[in-house]
């Protein structure tokens, strides 16, 4: 006979830190904090909470499929995507705590002015909606990604195109939302990693994984492998020392296709992530800004790393908005394995 726990969920949560009390006393250990930071991680709270109640009535309303429009990359966009971009932008703006948002979905930079016409809020974000949206008919996670830095021009004028190029290493936070089996929400502002896991029948998100930490070493590689015969020399040379039988290894394969879903195991478990460039996408598929800056940030946060096979994904000068780059991030060691790999195909 099936045992019924004596606790019901309300009892269990109230012992858990919510999200909202973890942002308050995390805004106290910033001496000469304005709150602004505070408020954008609160309006992303609560924009994931309106995404994830439409993703989970994904399969029940014609929502599912193609809007009719393609975004910048030629891509078709998804129903849901257009849905979670303008979710996220108008959260952001109708709360006035912005000075600009940049987001995968559109071509240009948004420039966020407050009611009285002026640009005195200090943060941009950047953001990919709803990552892995091809995944949406068949029922697989997917993911928001965001990404805020501080402008570099002066307050009270508006945002420049420079306010978005800046290199990872100046992000004051990152982190994604994954609308999974639970709903969680990930992030770092500087200070490790946290994830908190909604709870649906009240809406709250608790803290759920404090501390996230990547496994210095990891048993998990996570590729597409259709497109080996595409791959730079390094990546197939890494891949068949991953498949050699020596020590732990194999390791194993794991992917799937949604790269916040990817990235959350791996963390979890230990792996690595490699989305190279290849024959047929020479400069790679994921953008430098809305994708693997913010997973770097939380990378290195976690105590995991985060390269384009060669050099750290924080240290690039983007030069465009929607710049692609090859990516490899996961476990430091296994990171550095296959940056090891990478150049001796080089030399
Ligand atoms: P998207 O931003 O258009 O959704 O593309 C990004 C996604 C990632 O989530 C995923 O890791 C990758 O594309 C999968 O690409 P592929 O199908 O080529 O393996
Ligand atoms: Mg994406």
């Amino acid at each position: 006979m099936c045992q019924l726990n004596n606790y019901n969920d309300f009892e269990m949560q109230e012992r858990n830190t919510t999200l909202g009390e973890f942002i308050i006393e995390n805004q106290k250990a910033f001496q000469y904090s304005t709150g602004e930071l505070s408020r954008i991680i609160n309006s992303i709270r609560l924009a994931a909470k309106v995404v994830n109640y439409k993703v989970n009535k994904a399969g029940l309303v014609d929502i599912v499929g193609a809007a009719g429009e393609q975004n910048i990359q030629g891509e078709d966009q998804q129903k849901l995507d257009v849905f979670a971009n303008e979710t996220f932008i108008q959260t952001l703006i109708n709360r006035e705590i912005v000075c600009g948002i940049a987001s995968e979905e559109n071509d240009d930079y948004i420039t966020v002015a407050g009611a009285d016409n002026s640009h005195n809020n200090k943060y941009v974000v950047l953001m990919d909606p709803l990552d892995g949206s091809s995944n949406i008919d068949v029922n697989v996670s997917v993911g928001t990604i965001f990404s805020v830095f501080r402008r570099i021009t002066p307050m009270g004028t508006p945002v420049q195109m420079e306010d978005f190029l800046q290199p990872g290493v100046n992000q004051v936070a990152a982190g994604y939302v994954i609308y999974g089996t639970s709903t969680m929400l990930v992030y770092t502002t500087g200070h490790g990693v946290n994830g908190f896991t909604l709870n649906p029948a009240i809406g709250t998100f608790y803290l759920s994984h404090p501390n996230m930490q990547y496994k210095e070493d990891g048993t998990i590689y996570s590729i597409n492998e259709g497109n080996y015969v595409h791959f730079p020399q390094g990546v197939k040379d890494y891949l068949k020392y991953c498949q050699k039988e020596e020590g732990d290894r194999p390791y194993t394969s794991r992917y799937i296709g949604s790269l916040v879903s990817d990235f959350h195991r791996n963390m979890i478990k230990g792996g690595i992530y490699i989305y190279p460039t290849s024959s047929k996408a020479p400069k790679g598929k994921l953008r430098l800004l809305y994708e693997c800056n913010p997973m770097a940030f939380l990378a290195e946060q976690a105590g995991g790393k985060a390269s384009d096979g060669f050099k750290r994904i924080m240290e690039i000068q983007p030069t465009e908005l929607h710049q692609r780059v090859s990516f490899f991030c996961g476990s430091k060691n296994m990171v550095t394995k296959a940056e090891e790999f990478m150049e001796n195909a080089e030399k």
